[in-house]
């Protein structure tokens, strides 16, 4: 009989994740923390139960039939299982509507996303289209259309499935990808005074969707992005049948093929303009920035994932007479991902908890500032992250880690979507110098960060408070020299931006470590901070690395 290694294996991905229970302790009122816990741990053990099943089962994509039997254009899309099942769960948990609701105010958010991070690896990206029906609803909120809102938001926010519906995003075209204003798509009134779109989308996520943004330029409106409209369009009608639309195929994508990804051509689809015409890009903006802060929280759930993996395998497998985690440089490739993953966590939570708290109008000018400039600042960082900690953990595991029923190779395929969609790195890049254009932006980065520093009193952070406070100088000082001269500013906002992310977000892991400390001494958190803030220094052989190390890569 020769030797058969046990695999990873998944716990309860709630009760297993100290930094989001350590965060919603943190952030939420004890008894709505205490409220939403059973959900929670619900999700969690789903999560690990849809992990298993899937591993099971043989891959399997949505399929596309163009013709019925009698001839007739149907372009039927049938769904995998997990796709048909995903609907049903995400209106019964309320992962579009608890954003929304009153119930627990300007935390709302907080809820939503932590119910979002827990299903997504288990949803094979349904979360996609719940992003665009959170980013449609908001939509429709900021654009004030009465008609609009009565019609699709209590559906958009339905927890019943019979009644949710979901929404997609169709912006992208051929010419126009990040350059949304070559968009091709015209619009155009028909005899009855309704709008008609004709055109071409090149890549339309959740084509099933049963309503959808779209941009579209009316007919004689003139070139660019100002020119174009953003239009309410609901591609099927009562029985499913597509209206004046056809699906010329399914995307063959790297990733995410169980998502329905679709080139479609609207051959006269009605379109309602959501606000106004003109300014098209203005009106689904609000849209964009709800779909990039879903799209760093899925990325900050699929690190999680990578890296449960593979702490799991490494208290399983041995080599060289001792199981992995007891190598020492096993335990510090572990640990840094680890408090990559935390650092990234924290930013992306406190983009959460500004937005709800902007919704119920409880910040400030600055605040609203700050979550202009953070929210891609998240996405931008969180992708490309997501990519590295995925590659990395696949590799902890070793040739097991390359084979596609181990699910890493899944993993790390899916995270590539992560930096592309909703905005490359490179277009986020540029989105931040168009924030950083309003001074107020940056004060407000500013004072969040020397605010939070100030309140890190604990001798075994200083040094990482340190750094944190070196790099930041750095940084800003290198802005102000690059504020003059555009062309170099431009070629370095990619690095700028991830600097920006990565201090903020080091402070963030610095408060909340504190607050671990405090209350009930735990030295995870303040093992995260120091290890994250070491590794902006590319230096961290000081004194207690190795133990901290050793207290991440055991216990995440
Ligand atoms: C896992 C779940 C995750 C999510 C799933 C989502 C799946 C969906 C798949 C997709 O649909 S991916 C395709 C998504 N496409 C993009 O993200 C487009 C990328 N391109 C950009 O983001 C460009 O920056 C953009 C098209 C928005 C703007 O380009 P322009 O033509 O150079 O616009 P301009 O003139 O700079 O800005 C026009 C207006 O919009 C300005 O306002 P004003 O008219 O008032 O001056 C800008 O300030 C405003 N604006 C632009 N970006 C904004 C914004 N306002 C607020 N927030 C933003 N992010």
């Amino acid at each position: 009989m020769t030797f058969v290694q046990a695999g990873a294996e998944l716990g309860n991905q709630y009760h297993d994740d100290r930094v989001l229970r350590g965060l919603l302790a943190q952030r939420l009122p004890a008894a709505m923390h205490t409220a939403i816990t059973p959900e929670l741990a619900e999700l969690g053990a789903q999560a690990a139960q849809a992990w298993q099943r899937e591993r099971e089962r043989s891959a399997r994509e949505p399929t596309l039939t163009h013709w019925d039997s009698q001839g007739r254009r149907v372009d039927r899309i049938e769904l995998t299982p997990t796709w048909q099942e995903s609907r049903e769960i995400a209106a019964r948990y309320g992962l579009v509507a608890a954003g929304y609701e009153e119930t627990y105010a300007e935390h709302g958010r907080i809820h939503q996303f932590a119910l979002v991070y827990l299903h997504h690896v288990a949803s094979a990206f349904f979360t996609c289209p719940l992003a665009m029906t959170d980013g449609a609803a908001t939509c429709l909120k900021a654009a004030g259309n009465a008609e609009l809102l009565a019609r699709a938001w209590p559906r958009y926010l339905s927890r019943d499935p019979a009644t949710f519906w979901i929404s997609g995003q169709w912006m992208t075209e051929t010419p126009g990808g990040s350059d949304v204003g070559n968009s091709e798509t015209q619009a155009r009134r028909d005899a009855d005074g309704q709008w008609r779109l004709y055109g071409r989308k090149w890549f339309t996520s959740a084509v099933q969707a049963d309503t959808a943004l779209a941009l579209a330029r009316p007919e004689g409106a003139g070139d660019g992005a100002d020119a174009l409209t953003l239009f309410y369009l609901e591609p099927r009608d009562a029985q499913g049948r597509w209206r004046d639309l056809v699906v010329n195929r399914l995307k063959p994508k790297l990733g995410t093929r169980e998502l329905p990804s679709a080139e479609t051509e609207l051959l006269g689809l009605v379109g309602e303009p959501v606000a106004g015409l003109g300014h098209g890009v203005r009106a689904i903006a609000p849209m964009l920035n709800v779909t990039r802060s879903w799209n760093a929280v899925c990325a900050i759930a699929t690190m999680r994932r990578a890296i449960a993996l593979a702490r799991d395998y490494a208290f399983k497998r041995r080599a060289f007479s001792r199981l992995l985690i007891e190598h020492p440089l096993h335990r510090t490739t572990l640990a840094a991902l680890q408090a990559d993953f935390e650092a990234a966590f924290q930013l992306t939570f406190h983009v959460v908890e500004l937005l709800g708290r902007a919704q119920h109008g409880k910040g400030d000018a600055a605040e609203a500032a700050l979550l202009r400039l953070l929210t891609p600042l998240a996405k931008l960082w969180t992708g490309k992250l997501a990519v590295a900690v995925c590659s990395e953990a696949a590799e902890c595991l070793g040739g097991a880690g390359y084979i596609e029923d181990g699910g890493l190779p899944q993993l790390l395929r899916d995270a590539q979507v992560l930096p592309i969609w909703e905005g490359t790195t490179n277009v986020l890049a540029l989105d931040v110098l168009r924030v950083l254009r309003h001074p107020a932006a940056l004060q407000a980065w500013r004072d969040a960060f020397t605010a939070m520093l100030q309140d890190v009193p604990s001798p075994a952070l200083q040094t990482a408070c340190g750094t944190l406070r070196t790099r930041a100088q750095e940084l800003l000082a290198r802005l102000a020299v690059l504020a003059a001269d555009p062309l170099r500013l431009e070629a370095a906002a990619r690095e700028l931006a991830f600097d920006l992310a990565r201090c903020f977000a080091g402070a963030l892991l610095l408060r909340q470590a504190q607050w671990s400390l405090d209350r009930d001494g735990d030295p995870r958190p303040a093992a995260a901070a120091r290890r994250f803030a070491a590794g902006l220094q590319m230096a961290r052989d000081e004194a207690g690395a190795l133990e901290d190390d050793l207290l991440l890569a055991r216990d995440g």
